[in-house]
């Protein structure tokens, strides 16, 4: 599936904007116009721009609705295309039913044949978490029962396009790179007939052109953090054309360490929400650019997407400015603390959509060159007994779909967890003299230390902390440190580093979390999680300058 692009052959209109929007019953279907509707922005979440308590935390349905009108041509096939709707949807054209959304982080994108000269456009959106969708959530008493921390943030994420191709058009495009001592070979994998394929470098100057599928190209610049340099391919038919950016890199897990273009890299960097003020979820290029200009200024080289595909614009950015990513599909509220695996609760039904997702997940983003490694879960119930069987077919689907390294980021300790051996790099979350033993900054080194070793000694994997951080209120202080003050976030933070600097085959660090993010309510969430080393509106707090220096150093 290719990202909607303009060019002779194809248009693109954007239907992004103000909708209608309404909380829905059940069994609604959009048969006629809703004109009882009220007014709302897309792409958003509601959940922060209403301000009805009631529609805020309303569990169920929700309509959005437009209308629009294409100068519709013969010769032409119209396609919608849905980067993200939270969670399931309905997609209704002219009240008749075209498409779904099977998750809340893919992109729906279906072909559009009953044009008229007006048309109605309806989504249906279903927020409920149960334990077969991903995230996994409850419904006890008709009341969401949330277990992740971070909002359930609902409504139209992404943007809304119509785009047009020919009639015969080319469906899809994976470059595929090989790279040896001085030069790379491409593969173009495609259904694009009798193609003439071009590369050009940063700058268009055409590198090479081939009509064959396969080439080679000489001397290439490699992509990397420092000079993330993208080549543009572009596939032309006699129909069709389509150009895409790659970047030519050679990722590896060795029993040590992670290799990009055969150098070790160590992870800096963060997990990160896609979570803003008033937009929730909401995709917007402002927001993207102001992240990654603030991942850059400090120092990071790689993020994660905690706990769910990001947009498919950050991705491109991240191939822009260099910064690797942990690509996670939204495995997450798989519990660890509670049981998981079995008839009732995750069980056959949401393996088959885990995997499907981690196969969607690697199709979407095959050709970016920032992804280095594949996340399949965060913080499940690993030690359970089915939990082997489960994440092996999961991990067999990821490596069938990518030749990429695979991670299961864990809270279960090494002594416990099943799954260990079937990945390439163990990603563990700690959280030592926080939620346990809080306030007391001694046990960190000693406790990281070992869990960093136990890993290491039961797997011979790389090791990398996905998450360690400390709440933080911007502007308290206290001397000596006290938790929540900035002081203590960065004495926190200090310790850690000096017990990864100390541990062997620690491979990196991703502070928990990049921003301050909203959450469900709760008598530890002051406004949400704290942990952020940027506010929510994208500040430093103090603990940004110290990671500063260490960053760009290392
Ligand atoms: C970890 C979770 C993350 C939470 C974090 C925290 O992976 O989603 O936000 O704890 O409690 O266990 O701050």
């Amino acid at each position: 599936m290719l990202y909607p692009k303009s060019n002779k052959y194809r248009d693109l209109y954007n239907l992004n904007g103000i909708w209608k929007f309404k909380t829905v019953g059940d069994d609604y279907i959009p048969e006629n116009e809703a004109h009882d509707a009220f007014l709302m922005a897309v792409p958003a979440s509601y959940n922060d721009i209403v301000t009805s308590k009631e529609v805020k935390d309303h569990v169920g349905k929700v309509l959005y609705e437009t209308t629009f009108s294409l100068p519709v041509r013969d010769d032409r096939i119209y396609h919608l295309r849905i980067g993200a709707t939270s969670h399931k949807c309905d997609v209704y054209l002219n009240g008749k039913l075209i498409s779904y959304g099977i998750n809340g982080f893919f992109p729906i994108d279906t072909e559009l044949s009953d044009l008229e000269e007006k048309n109605r456009l309806s989504v249906v959106i279903d927020n409920r978490l149960t334990f077969q969708t991903l995230p996994v959530g409850r419904i006890v008493n008709g009341k969401q029962v949330i277990n992740h921390d971070f909002y359930n943030f609902t409504g139209i994420h992404r943007d809304v396009i119509v785009y047009s191709t020919p009639k015969k058009y080319i469906h899809d495009i994976e470059i595929k790179t090989v790279v040896d001592d001085d030069y790379s070979k491409i593969s173009v994998i495609t259904d694009a007939e009798n193609a003439l394929y071009t590369v050009f470098d940063k700058l268009g100057n055409t590198v090479i052109e081939s009509r064959e599928s396969t080439f080679s190209i000489e001397d290439p610049i490699l992509w990397d953090t420092e000079n993330p340099y993208l080549y543009t391919l572009c596939v032309e038919t006699d129909t069709d054309k389509y150009e895409e950016k790659f970047g030519i890199r050679k990722v590896e897990a060795t029993r040590d360490a992670l290799l990009l273009n055969d150098k070790p890299v160590y992870l800096k960097g963060f997990g990160m929400h896609d979570d803003s003020f008033i937009l929730g979820k909401g995709n917007n290029a402002a927001v993207n650019i102001r992240n990654f200009e603030l991942l850059k200024w400090i120092g990071a080289n790689s993020i994660r997407t905690s706990h769910y595909p990001y947009s498919e614009e950050v991705m491109s950015l991240a191939d822009e400015y260099g910064i690797m990513v942990i690509d996670e599909v939204p495995a997450v509220g798989m519990g660890w603390w509670n049981p998981t695996f079995s008839d009732e609760r995750a069980n056959d039904e949401t393996k088959e959509l885990h995997k499907e997702l981690v196969r969607q997940l690697v199709a979407r983003d095959k050709n970016h060159p920032a992804v280095i490694m594949y996340s399949v879960a965060n913080e499940a119930a690993t030690h359970e007994e089915r939990a082997r069987e489960y994440f092996a077919d999961v991990i067999d689907m990821a490596r069938k779909s990518t030749d990429l390294p695979i991670t299961i980021i864990e809270f279960s300790t090494a002594d416990v967890s099943l799954v260990g051996d079937l990945v390439d790099v163990i990603g563990i979350n700690r959280y030592y003299g926080w939620y346990y033993e809080h306030g007391d900054m001694s046990v960190i080194k000693d406790q990281m230390i070992t869990e960093i070793g136990k890993w290491r000694a039961k797997c011979g994997k790389p090791v990398f902390v996905a998450e360690f951080g400390a709440d933080t209120i911007e502007g308290l202080h206290a001397l000596p440190s006290e938790s929540f003050s900035e002081e203590f976030q960065i004495e926190y933070v200090r310790e850690n580093c000096e017990a990864f600097d100390s541990a062997e085959g620690c491979i990196g660090e991703h502070v928990w979390n990049f921003a301050d993010f909203k959450t469900k309510q709760g008598l530890t969430r002051i406004r949400g999680n704290r942990k952020g080393v940027f506010t929510k509106d994208r500040q430093p707090k103090l603990v940004a300058h110290f990671l500063r220096e260490r960053w760009m150093k290392k």
